[in-house]
């Protein structure tokens, strides 16, 4: 550092016009601090000039003391007004980066619908309800005895077989039909009554157009004093004109369950379109077995039932026309959207 007071002086001129062109040229708050760093920092140009004062004579030390520390000041004030200017340039981009554009459509609130077999569960069970029966569920997880035993199925039935069951092991089995829920209804329930239990049942079926190792039943249950196959037709034909529309033709075949005795399979007929009509066979039925009645303790010389079984997929596919019952279980919204609010033409 030259000594003297006047190079001194210029010295601090040209110092003073370099810190101010390197401020002007710091093009963001990173450059700005190497700027700071550079000549106010513990090693930068100013503290070196004001650690060099102590060299200078008594005389000259105030003045150029008073000059050096004038610029520190000014070095100092410019240095914060250009870091407000830098920050508040780079929010302004940001916004400007973040801003919304409030034209674009919103984003559209889509509420599920109810699929069309809780549709279904919920249309059968209002229609019972109304009739004064029951709405009972029990459990999906069973044992062999309320599976199989209770009702009358015989040990070497095919419906116990591997192929037709789901064995999840300690004995116990996901159920084949919902009736095992009517075998723990009667065990606490006195006659005479009416019931429908509604809810999911498992077989081992491969999957086709008509076949899900997952589908849903609901089955029927009365119990009261000489019921006969004409409660059981009346009953039926009733639900099924309520279901169906008003104008509904339902006819029995006999058939065969381990369950009931005697047993009938109900059919019922639909108009196509193209003015041709055809039977389809919707609900299997009968009058209750006495071996079922005496395994719940209720007396079969006193006490007779009638009961029906039927599938849900099988009344939403007729219902809504759908051909192959995997589309209830593949989540295409746009198949599962339509059947909201679709009001049947014979309701009010
Ligand atoms: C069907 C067909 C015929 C049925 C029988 C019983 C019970 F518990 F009373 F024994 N529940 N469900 C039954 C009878 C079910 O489904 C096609």
């Amino acid at each position: 550092m030259p000594t003297g007071n006047s190079s001194l002086i210029e010295n601090l001129e040209d110092l003073r016009k370099e810190v101010f062109s390197a401020l002007q040229g710091a093009g963001d708050l990173r450059a700005l601090e190497e700027v700071r760093v550079r000549y106010l920092g513990k090693k930068g140009a100013i503290k070196s000039l004001q650690k060099g004062l102590g060299s200078l004579t008594p005389e000259e030390r105030p003045k150029v003391g008073a000059q050096v520390n004038q610029l520190h000041d000014e070095v100092e004030s410019a240095l914060e007004s250009k870091r407000d200017a830098l920050e508040s340039s780079a929010l302004e981009e940001r916004l400007k980066k973040e801003q919304i554009d409030i034209s674009l459509p919103g984003r559209e609130d889509r509420p599920g619908t109810p699929h069309p077999v809780s549709i279904l569960i919920d249309e059968i069970s209002t229609i019972f309800a109304r009739m004064g029966y029951d709405i009972y569920a029990h459990r999906e997880i069973e044992t062999d005895y309320y599976n199989f035993e209770a009702l009358n199925f015989p040990a070497d039935h095919p419906a116990r077989d591997m192929q037709d069951t789901f064995f999840v092991g300690e004995g116990l089995l996901l159920r084949s039909h919902t009736s095992n829920a009517q075998i723990h209804y009667m065990e606490h329930q006195k006659p005479p009554f009416k019931m429908i239990t509604p809810g999911r049942c498992y077989r081992c079926d491969t999957q086709d157009a008509t076949h899900l190792p997952l589908f849903h039943q609901v089955e029927g249950l009365v119990v009261a004093k000489d019921i006969s196959m004409a409660h059981l037709k009346w009953t039926l034909e009733t639900f099924l004109r309520e279901l169906f529309g008003p104008k509904t033709e339902i006819r029995m075949r006999p058939s065969f369950f381990p369950f009931t005795e005697p047993s009938a399979e109900v059919d019922v007929w639909f108009e196509g379109k193209d003015g041709e009509g055809k039977w389809l066979e919707m609900l299997g039925a009968g009058l209750v077995d006495p071996n079922v009645l005496l395994a719940c303790q209720i007396d079969p010389e006193e006490w007779s039932g009638f009961a029906f079984g039927v599938g849900v997929e099988r009344l939403a596919m007729v219902r809504y026309g759908i051909k192959d019952i995997r589309m209830f279980y593949e989540n295409d919204v746009r198949v599962l959207r339509q059947f909201e609010g679709q009001r049947q033409s014979w309701r009010r």
